[in-house]
């Protein structure tokens, strides 16, 4: 299944923007995809996964950059087939295309995604917050990830390790901390503006949430987490 999104395209609600998208609109959707942005035809982004997926997060990116995009809702038993591994050899979701380019991680698509077609906004302008968003995208990937995912897989049941996921859970407290310490007295990562360095985060941490996971503790990331999820480019419905 593909739909096609563009940013005028896209209805006020977020509840409706994903989930009433009828054949009238995705016709409008396919006619509005002949326009142009930075040279390019609107469907030469193509984001393949279900939105049930990590292919969300990087949805929900293309959403807060303003890009136009196809999603190709690819089904789990079609990932190791070589039509598909020619999009991503990892045989995983997120695969993603921008007219020749295909790229795979969703952190990193992410990243390229903002930096070309959102700096000053999404991206930051300086060289230093540019080096904060790669720290923290790194460290969401490799220090929290692990700890928070299991507990999403046994909740949606594709793990039975449930001591293993609780045994991981238990280890956040003190990574969180550090986050914790970074947000507080500021609304944002960066400061006062959402940037890629929150929605990445923000990504990751909420496996939290969707693993049943208490981060209670950590109030600020709480909250910010709560503000990550409210913005309207987000498909409330997802598992990033
Ligand atoms: N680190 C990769 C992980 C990709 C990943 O594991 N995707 C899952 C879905 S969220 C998948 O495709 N799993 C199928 C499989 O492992 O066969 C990323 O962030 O893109």
């Amino acid at each position: 299944m593909s739909q096609v999104w563009s940013p005028d395209q896209l209805p006020a609600s977020p509840v409706i923007r994903f989930r009433g998208l009828t054949k009238g609109l995705a016709g409008s959707c396919l006619r509005a995809s002949k326009k142009t942005m930075k040279g390019k035809t609107m469907a030469d982004i193509k984001i393949y996964g279900s939105p049930m997926s990590r292919a969300s997060r990087v949805m929900w990116c293309a959403k807060e950059c303003g890009v136009p995009f196809e999603h190709v809702d690819t089904p789990w038993d079609k990932l190791k087939e070589p039509s598909f591994l020619a999009i991503n050899p990892n045989g995983k979701v997120p695969g993603f295309a921008d007219g020749e380019l295909k790229l795979f991680e969703s952190l990193a698509i992410n990243l390229y995604l903002a930096k070309k077609y959102s700096v000053g906004n999404l991206y930051p302008a300086s060289v230093e917050d540019e080096g904060r968003v790669f720290q923290w995208t790194m460290w969401a990937a490799t220090e929290v990830e692990p700890l928070a995912l299991p507990s999403l897989l046994v909740q949606l049941g594709y793990s039975k390790d449930a001591d293993g996921a609780k045994a991981a859970a238990d280890k956040l407290p003190p990574v969180l901390k550090i986050l914790d310490d970074a947000l507080k007295g500021r609304d944002w990562l960066l400061g006062k503006k959402f940037s890629v360095a929150d929605l990445n985060v923000g990504s990751v941490v909420s496996l939290t949430k969707y693993g049943k996971i208490d981060i209670s503790y950590a109030a600020n990331v709480s909250a910010w987490l709560e503000r990550c999820l409210a913005r309207p480019a987000r498909n409330p419905g997802a598992r990033e």
